[in-house]
């Protein structure tokens, strides 16, 4: 007989996820996860100019509000026609990757290793780093003196295996502080062009109004640098301890099996070329990205709108009530496919192309140091291990793009708002491709569409009643103790979902 098991809420993860799993002999056998919240972006967005746009979507979230930002004003020059200069290209490649730095630290930290960091070793620490005694004193008077909530954020906790190797504990627990160190450098490090973090004030259609200087391009250097030692010297060789001692994970939480990426940090005029490139692994097959295949399914989700529309017709009405509905996510799909986002979508689209991509051998010697074949990283592990990859190489090319800027030549391009056009932005933010999708008519926006990363992977059931990603990640997951399912919170945490961007 099934046995009914809930995350409600997930925890550790950004907005208000419910994950319900049913559990017969000990595997998930049944997966329904869903967005517990209506918020109607895409409805206040009706009627206002359009240039509104980028700073209304970048409240959609505070995890991610750049690539909001930055997928707005892509759709908006895409409607007028417009492209920014070089400088304004390359000022928001920066943007991006100082924002996909601080998400990528902080999810593997701050949200994802208590999971398998064992926090409570604390109480043994015998050292005598300041911060880590700090901690230990800390946990020591909160364990046991509060009933309720002792040493919140870290316990209490589901019983579970732990890392076990007390040194490896302890170095996961200093960078851990650290990380929230880190998180700081990289939020500052994006200000320098963006204005400030989160919501950047500095991006428009046309490119970006900050003024690129000598200054500001060094101090960006000094931010990167102290970046890169954090991610060589912790946030690799954590994920890589990590990745060794569960070996486990990279069989669990396999998923969908097809990914989707749309590129992102164009290094050519119009995009042409980017860094991550666009592309479709369905059954194992790399194909060219076609937007036009992406629609949407509401049969599951609670919309009353038409299901199976494209994005650039899509309709956004709430219905609270709908039978048969059980999240507040559409669910996205590509030919009718449900579709993974994210850094293991873009480290398996970049590492398939012919060219030479920085992440393919970094992959190879990854997988050769941690025991493990390619076919593994459809996996818990091999998500975290993709997300960390992704977060070096990518911090490693912001130097060709800051050797790339010009002090004092031209960040924006002229731009009018168009009477009447539409146009659609495709990009990647950390946790995967993110659309926008534009309508204007008499100046205004008529018609306003996000297609979001978490939205493709949290989705419920579409028309067919085929499940989403995460859905399918869950089904034949053991679970050893059903007051302690561990292992589907770390299925599920393996996508870093963000809900308040899903439901938007
Ligand atoms: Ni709210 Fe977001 C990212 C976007 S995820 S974090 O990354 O777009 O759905
Ligand atoms: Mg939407």
């Amino acid at each position: 007989m099934a046995t009914t098991i809930q995350l409600d809420p997930v925890t550790r993860i950004e907005g208000h996820l419910a994950v319900r799993t049913e559990v017969t002999d000990g595997r998930i056998t049944g997966a329904w996860v869903a967005g517990e919240m209506f918020r109607g972006f895409e409805v206040i967005l009706r009627g206002r100019d359009p240039r509104d746009a980028q700073q209304i979507t970048q409240r959609i979230c505070g995890v991610c509000p750049i690539e909001h930002g930055v997928a707005s004003v892509l759709a908006q020059e895409a409607a007028a026609g417009v492209e920014p200069p070089p400088n304004g290209r390359v000022v928001r490649n920066l943007g991006q990757a100082a924002n996909f730095i601080a998400s990528h630290i902080t999810h593997f930290y701050l949200l994802s290793s208590p999971d398998f960091v064992d926090i409570a070793r604390i109480q043994e620490y015998p050292g005598n780093d300041p911060g880590l005694l700090a901690l230990k004193a800390w946990v020591n008077s909160e364990v046991g003196t509060r009933a309720v909530l002792p040493a919140a954020p870290f316990l209490p906790r589901y019983a579970a295996e732990y890392l076990q190797d007390p040194e490896l504990n302890f170095t996961a627990i200093r960078h851990y502080l650290e990380a929230l160190e880190m998180r700081r450098v990289a939020h500052e490090m994006a200000a320098l062009f963006l204005g400030k973090i989160p919501h950047a004030a500095t991006l428009v259609p046309g490119g970006v109004t900050e003024h690129v200087t000598a200054l500001k391009i060094a101090a960006f250097r000094s931010h990167l640098a102290r970046l890169q030692v954090f991610i060589d010297t912790a946030y690799l060789p954590d994920v890589m301890a990590v990745a060794t001692a569960f070996p486990a994970y990279f069989v669990l939480g396999a998923g969908c099996g097809n990914f989707l990426a749309y590129g992102v940090f164009p290094e050519e005029a119009a995009g042409a070329s980017r860094f991550f490139p666009s592309g479709v692994l369905a059954k194992d097959e790399l194909q060219d990205l076609k937007p036009e295949a992406i629609t949407e399914d509401v049969t599951h989700s609670r919309f009353s709108s038409p299901t199976g529309l494209k994005p650039e017709l899509g309709e956004t009405v709430p219905a609270p009530g709908k039978s048969g509905a059980y999240s507040w996510l559409k669910a996205p799909r590509y030919r009718g496919q449900p579709m993974e986002v994210g850094p293991l979508a873009r480290v398996l689209v970049a590492a398939r192309r012919p060219e030479d991509h920085a992440v393919k051998a970094l992959l190879e010697t990854s997988l050769n140091a941690v025991g493990q074949k390619p076919q593994a990283l459809a996996s818990v592990m091999g998500r975290h291990l993709a997300r960390a990859l992704e977060c070096k190489v990518i911090a490693d090319r912001c130097g060709k793009w800051l050797d790339e800027l010009v002090p004092d030549a031209p960040t924006l391009a002229d731009h009018a708002v168009p009477v009447t056009a539409r146009g659609c932005g495709l990009t990647e933010a950390a946790r995967g491709a993110l659309g926008h999708w534009i309508d204007i008519r008499d100046r205004r926006i008529h018609s306003y569409q996000c297609v979001v990363p978490t939205t493709w992977n949290c989705s419920p059931r579409d028309d067919r009643g085929t499940l989403g990603p995460i859905e399918q990640a869950l089904l034949g997951t053991p679970v050893a103790d059903p007051q302690n399912p561990i292992e589907a919170a770390r299925v599920v945490r393996s996508f870093d979902p963000c809900l308040a961007c899903a439901v938007h």
